[in-house]
């Protein structure tokens, strides 16, 4: 206990150490006062208006390869753990059209979501179910690939 305090003062002592070292270098102290001006009139507005509501988006990557049955992974991450009633974002990023359709080969299409048909380069976004609960999606058009949602 005793030690890490030692520590934890040590570490403040460098840091301020530092931060006394940064405001000597006038070049970059020139270029830091301007990136933010530029930002402010931007890219920081839009991403202030997208965080607005309901809002949270979670990417799933259909990976490059996914084509492939042999492929090690289809749907990247998964599982994937995600807040009920958010949406998912599935990215193709193979060179074949996928699909992310809730259910199993084995059952079919189970009715909590479909992306339908994702290009090559597309994406879909789909919202999922306010239930909690385990959701397995697969592709319609190669059934090898199968991914899985935990909704919690
Ligand atoms: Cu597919």
């Amino acid at each position: 206990m005793l030690n890490d305090a030692e520590k934890t003062m040590q570490a403040a002592g460098h840091d301020s150490e530092h931060g006394n070292s940064l405001p000597a270098d006038n070049p970059s102290n020139i270029i830091t006062h301007h990136d933010p001006t530029s930002d402010a009139t931007g890219a920081k507005i839009n991403s202030t208006s997208s965080g607005s509501h309901d809002s949270s988006v979670t990417t799933v990557s259909i990976v490059h390869g996914a084509l492939n049955p042999s492929s090690e992974q289809f749907y990247d991450p998964s599982p994937v753990t995600v807040k009920s009633g958010s949406t998912i974002r599935w990215v193709n990023e193979d060179l074949a059209p996928h699909t992310a359709t809730s259910g199993s080969p084995e059952s079919g299409p189970s009715t909590h979501y479909d992306t339908g048909i994702i290009g090559p380069g597309q994406s879909a976004d789909q919202v999922m179910p306010l239930s909690k609960g385990v959701l397995e999606y697969y592709c319609t058009f190669h059934p090898y690939m199968k991914g899985t949602i935990n909704i919690e």
